[in-house]
């Protein structure tokens, strides 16, 4: 199904596997149960599944930690289990998007295996070894999950680095068969029909060749502390290098992972798209993820995340992944906490580039509230209870009202959210108005006119009193969309004149016409119109 472009016009949806549907009743989420459901899929109207890592691994990292490039993971199935996903997929036009995890492999890999066998082993370059200085580690580097980052060797007696957990030592990106090796790996998934990429911490790769000690801060979001082991600037070559493998195929595409503290930089994300066509496709900008409800905020973040977009490169935009809380929780609403939920699912499904969503978000999922005995995640078991990790955003997709929510016929691997009687797949696709209706309606919508897909976004009302409003323009076709961030009713007024037709609306029942774009909003009400006339 080659199209080139079509990730510029479509909507990605990111499937956490051990989450989504199990299909032998062992509690764990698995392809075929993937397989199964691409009907929703298909009825929800998406373009693409991002699947989250299922590769053969011992799950310290559950997934994020491979020991086997070159399979899948008994717990998810079969390699034909993948291919029969695939092509399935590819007939009701879903692509698929593997994720690549290359910063790392599992200390269980045979290349890890080899390299920290001997000093002398063939690849012992394939990680980063060093001596001890002066007695200990070789510098102050910090592993994302606590500790030195820097574990040592008894066997050959010296250190390994570890960005991660120390069972995911960071691959040697210097080395440049270490290189081949992944690029001949990507061929193997692209050969058999995957359609890109999502990579892992792709910011992470290259170390500063010198290993210098980061500078010394006591402020925690100081981007000085990771000044040496991430965000080199020598990884834009490996980038590219990777990108000139993956336009060997046709229309396939790579978004990447840039994961920052302070979180958010949309100058660095930006810059992983190099001049627009040599690095990736897109890359996420996570600035949203760490605002405060409010539209002035949303507003400010999207502007800079567009000023950073090289010119013939593409934006896309993300309000939820497995990795932070939900976005439902995330905006606080309380009472109002599903009606924020509309007004933020219209804005990412109506701002210029390409949205992602996360299972369960169209539903309105929120965390799960777990007890510490229901943590598996290495690390809300480290820092249980200050933070109590990533698991209250993984608990199991909810499909109905039986037995663990439709998920699973045996006991899920986390607990089901004690929501599901009332917030699943099949009650709420019977509800006009439910949250799942708005998001399908919405992606349909959104399909079909250019306009709210490849369009330009035109400001209109910048946050001013907690409403947004924008154009979206491409050809002749025009929409308005106005988002009411605020509990109060808000009277607003557009300049431009025509004739307006209600499309789609969190709150106006009846297609409305307008002959001006004065309107009064409810509270937290989003509604797009679209320009049906001259006046
Ligand atoms: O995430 C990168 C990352 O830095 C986060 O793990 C972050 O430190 C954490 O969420 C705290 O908020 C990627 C993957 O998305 C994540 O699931 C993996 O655990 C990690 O890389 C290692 O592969
Ligand atoms: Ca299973």
């Amino acid at each position: 199904m080659p199209q080139r472009g079509w990730w510029k016009r479509g909507v990605i949806y990111q499937i956490y596997p051990r989450s989504f549907r199990d299909s032998n009743g062992d509690g764990i989420g698995d392809i075929r149960g993937i397989t199964r459901k691409l009907d929703y899929l298909t009825w929800l109207g998406i373009d693409a599944i991002w699947l989250s890592p299922v590769n053969p691994s011992p799950m310290y990292d559950f997934g994020y930690d491979i020991s086997d490039y070159y399979d899948i993971d008994p717990c998810y199935g079969t390699l034909s289990d993948f291919d029969e996903l695939l092509e399935k997929a590819h007939a009701s036009g879903i692509r698929i998007i593997m994720d690549l995890v290359v910063n790392h492999t599992s200390h269980l890999h045979k290349w890890f295996k080899d390299s920290s066998s001997a000093r002398d082993s063939r690849r012992r370059d394939w990680y980063i070894w060093h001596d001890p200085v002066k007695g200990r580690e070789p510098n102050n580097w910090k592993s994302a999950f606590g500790g030195s980052a820097w574990e040592w060797d008894p066997h050959t007696e010296q250190y390994y680095l570890h960005s991660f957990l120390k069972e995911q030592p960071d691959l040697n990106w210097r080395n440049p068969e270490m290189r081949k090796s992944i690029h001949k790996m990507m061929r193997f998934w692209l050969n058999r029909g995957v359609d890109g990429f999502r990579l892992d911490v792709v910011n992470w790769f290259i170390k500063d060749d010198r290993f210098r000690s980061n500078p010394f801060t006591i402020k925690p979001l100081d981007p000085e502390k990771h000044k040496y082991d991430r965000n080199r600037p020598e990884v834009h070559d490996y980038i590219k290098e990777l990108r000139a493998v993956v336009d060997e195929y046709d229309a396939r595409m790579t978004v990447g992972e840039v994961f920052t503290l302070p979180p958010g930089n949309p100058e660095l994300s930006a810059s992983f798209l190099g001049n627009g066509e040599d690095e990736l496709h897109m890359a996420f900008d996570f600035s949203i993820m760490y605002r405060f409800w409010s539209a002035r905020r949303f507003y400010n973040c999207v502007k800079r995340w567009y000023r950073e977009i090289p010119h013939s490169g593409w934006p896309c935009n993300v309000q939820s992944n497995h990795d932070q809380p939900r976005g439902r929780s995330r905006y606080m609403g309380g009472v109002n906490s599903e009606k924020r939920a509309r007004v933020a699912a219209i804005f990412l499904l109506t701002i210029k580039g390409t949205p992602f969503l996360y299972y369960g978000e169209e539903l309105g999922m929120k965390n799960t509230s777990l007890r510490r005995n229901e943590i598996v995640d290495p690390l809300g078991k480290r820092y249980w209870p200050v933070y109590r990790g990533r698991d209250c955003a993984r608990t199991p997709m909810l499909w109905n009202s039986k037995t663990n929510a439709g998920f699973s016929d045996g006991r899920p691997w986390l607990p089901v959210d004690s929501d599901y009687k009332k917030l699943n797949v099949k009650a709420q696709r019977k509800d006009r108005y439910s949250m799942l209706n708005l998001y399908r309606e919405m992606i349909t919508l959104r399909k079909k006119h250019p306009a709210l897909n490849r369009g330009e976004i035109i400001p209109e009302i910048k946050g001013f009193k907690n409403v947004l409003a924008y154009f979206r323009q491409e050809g002749d076709e025009t929409f308005f969309i106005a988002l009411n961030f605020s509990g109060k009713e808000r009277t607003i007024h557009a300049g431009e004149r025509g004739q307006w037709r209600v499309m789609l609306s969190t709150h106006r029942t009846i297609r409305e016409h307008f002959t001006s774009l004065t309107m009064t909003l409810a509270p937290y009400e989003a509604t797009v119109v679209m320009r049906i006339g001259e006046l």
